[in-house]
């Protein structure tokens, strides 16, 4: 599996090319040998992804290529899921997850909200194309410590801006912070629209999420 490096192995063929059958079987049988279920993640499932991104740039893959291999990606995430969350019972904070409006992307999305749940936080995620209103009113309801918003395209990330603008305009102004993050967002961006904090991944985010929850 992930020995044999992230290109070209087993797994990274089988959601490159779209196999959700050989993706959840290559991932149980990895998971049976005991594989770290972060180095099937990092080395093949994203990495297999950012190929088929590359390859649709290049017109070698149209969005039905990208939708399979997505479909792939996630039969295999949904069998790593349940253990990127184990955890103890008491959560040590409240986190709402989604990604931004006019976005359907939620792979990346999903992993960030699987990690803050491992990491032993109560994850709210609302899914994808999400209003500015909808975070708000649901990190209100749930009296939140962070909102956390993704986005995959240069063209929503912008929408990002208005999720910012309804938090300070909000009664937990005060006590809930945001942070952003995806492929096209960078620490620049979070700054120039104001965001509390960025991360460029999941188990960055978590970090990011436990030294808001707790400072140092
Ligand atoms: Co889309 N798509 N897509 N796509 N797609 C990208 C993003 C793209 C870069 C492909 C490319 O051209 N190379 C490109 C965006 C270009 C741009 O804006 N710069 C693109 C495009 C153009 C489009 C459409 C417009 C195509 C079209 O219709 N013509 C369309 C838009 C639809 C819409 O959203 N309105 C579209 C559609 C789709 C599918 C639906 C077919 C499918 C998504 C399926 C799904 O998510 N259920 C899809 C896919 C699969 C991709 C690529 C290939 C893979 C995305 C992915 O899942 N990556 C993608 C290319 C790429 O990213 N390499 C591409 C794996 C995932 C684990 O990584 O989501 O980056 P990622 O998450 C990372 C980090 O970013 C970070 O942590 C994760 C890993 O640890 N992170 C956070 C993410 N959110 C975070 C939040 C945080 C912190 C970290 O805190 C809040």
């Amino acid at each position: 599996m992930s020995e044999s490096g992230a290109n070209g192995s087993p797994l990274y063929e089988a959601i490159l090319t779209g196999d959700a059958d050989g993706s959840v079987k290559l991932t149980q049988a990895a998971l049976a040998d005991g594989v770290d279920p972060n180095d099937l993640i990092n080395q093949d499932m994203i990495p297999a992804m950012d190929e088929a991104g590359r390859r649709f740039e290049k017109r070698e893959f149209y969005v039905p290529e990208l939708l399979i291999a997505a479909r792939a990606m996630k039969g295999a995430l949904a069998l790593i899921r349940p253990l990127l969350s184990e955890r103890g019972v008491e959560p040590v904070g409240r986190v709402v997850i989604g990604t931004v409006k006019g976005d359907l992307h939620d792979i990346g999305k999903g992993l960030v909200g699987s990690m803050l749940e491992g990491g032993g936080f109560e994850v709210f995620d609302l899914g994808v194309d999400v209003a500015a209103e909808a975070f708000i009113s649901k990190a209100v309801e749930q009296k939140a410590d962070v909102v956390a918003v993704s986005a995959l395209l240069t063209t929503t990330m912008t929408a990002m801006k208005d999720v910012v603008s309804a938090l300070r305009d909000s009664d937990i102004s005060q006590t809930c912070k945001i942070i952003v993050g995806g492929a096209p967002v960078t620490q620049q961006f979070a700054d120039s629209i104001g965001a509390d904090g960025y991360s460029e991944n999941a188990s960055a985010a978590v970090t990011l999420v436990r030294s808001i929850v707790t400072p140092a």
